[in-house]
């Protein structure tokens, strides 16, 4: 591989390891996420510590972007990551999803002052639209994508709907960030250690109308509504907090959640590519659970080959979330509706 076959920035270094290198796009690298999520991954957070990686980081066509982008990567450069073999930089997703066995969507339009959630899914949706049929063309066979950038859900649904080669499965959003919200949550409330809360699973949207199921959570192996007995608060400030937490941390930090999405994302990709793991991604939802067949919702997978994953059936949902989920399934299909000119197939 040589410069010119990819793009004016990449910058290669020489291969060593034995498996071979995993190629990861990442749309809007230079943002916050990204800045927070490069070095996880070429660090082997993500995919493991023997697995070398090539990072192909995407950008806004902006030089204000690129520049920022080239501060980066000379960053990971001064890391002297061993599992990283090269960095590509480039504003073209062509190059960017070149091959790419993994294309984590983290790029999107910020929502503006004054700017309805409306906009925000028009002008988010035509992003997606250009990614999904330029993912589909040009990455690997093997080529997974996981959605970040908000309305993360429906972004995935367009991306996945401009496919014609990769199949839905093969596009997940991410909620893992409102699950591992949901653990921590919980774990404070009961005064346990985190690890002793289990199966807290996210359904529905990535926006506070996502439901935290508690219902089928075990803490130390009791049933969660055991543990906690306030029962107020497990259908109040639990779920207020969890769905909020976005925006209780721009509040106290003036800006959004950065490092624990990166970290969220980390632990998506890394349990999809963990057979047996069994956690929450948005996925297409085939009308498990009461979803609307065709919109992307959160719900427990177990992971079965790497990167491959079988929805979990058949979790008996009290009636309580049973009623959220309705709620969050109508924002999705309306969100849908919204953008359906943006939808193919
Ligand atoms: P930033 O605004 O810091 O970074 C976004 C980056 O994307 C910018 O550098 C921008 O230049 C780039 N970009 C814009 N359009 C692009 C395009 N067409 N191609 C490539 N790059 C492009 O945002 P950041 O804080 O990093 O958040 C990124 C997205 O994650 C937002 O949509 C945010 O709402 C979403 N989030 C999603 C979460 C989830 O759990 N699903 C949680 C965290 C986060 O809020």
């Amino acid at each position: 591989m040589s410069r010119a076959d990819f793009s004016l920035y990449s910058n290669a270094f020489p291969m060593s390891n034995t498996l071979p290198p995993i190629r990861v796009a990442v749309t809007g690298a230079a943002g916050q996420i990204g800045y927070a999520l490069l070095f996880r991954i070429a660090s082997g957070a993500m995919f493991g510590p023997d697995r070398p990686v090539i990072l192909q980081l995407i950008e806004a066509p902006v030089e204000k972007a690129m520049k920022a982008l080239e501060g980066v990567a000379m960053e990971l450069d001064d890391c002297a990551f061993p599992l990283l073999k090269n960095i590509i930089m480039t504003d073209q997703p062509e190059v960017g999803f070149k091959d790419a066995n993994w294309v984590v969507c983290v790029g999107s339009v910020p929502r503006k002052d004054g700017m309805e959630r409306a906009d925000l899914l028009k002008d988010n949706g035509k992003i997606f639209i250009g990614q999904g049929q330029i993912i589909d063309r040009v990455a690997a066979d093997d080529a997974r994508v996981a959605v970040v950038g908000n309305p993360a859900n429906t972004n995935c649904m367009i991306a996945a709907s401009q496919a014609k080669r990769l199949t839905p499965d093969r596009f997940t959003a991410m909620v893992r960030l409102d699950q591992n919200r949901a653990q921590t949550q919980l774990a404070k409330k009961a005064g346990v250690d985190l690890t002793a809360v289990k199966d807290i699973f996210i359904y529905g949207n990535h926006s506070p109308t996502m439901v935290s199921a508690y219902c089928n959570a075990t803490i130390g192996g009791k049933p969660v509504s055991e543990v906690i007995t306030d029962h107020t608060w497990l259908q109040g400030p639990f779920f207020e907090t969890v769905g909020k937490r976005g925006a209780a941390i721009i509040a106290a930090r003036g800006a959004s959640s950065a490092a624990s999405a990166a970290n969220a994302l980390t632990d998506h990709v890394r349990d999809l590519m963990t057979p047996g793991k069994v956690h929450s991604i948005a996925v297409k939802s085939e009308g498990h659970y009461g979803f609307d067949p065709k919109v992307w919702a959160g719900m427990p997978v177990r992971t079965t080959t790497p990167g491959a994953y079988e929805i979990i059936t058949g979790q008996v949902l009290c009636d309580f979330c049973k009623g959220k989920i309705a709620v969050t399934n109508q924002e999705l299909v309306d969100e849908r509706a919204f953008v359906a000119d943006m939808i193919s197939g």
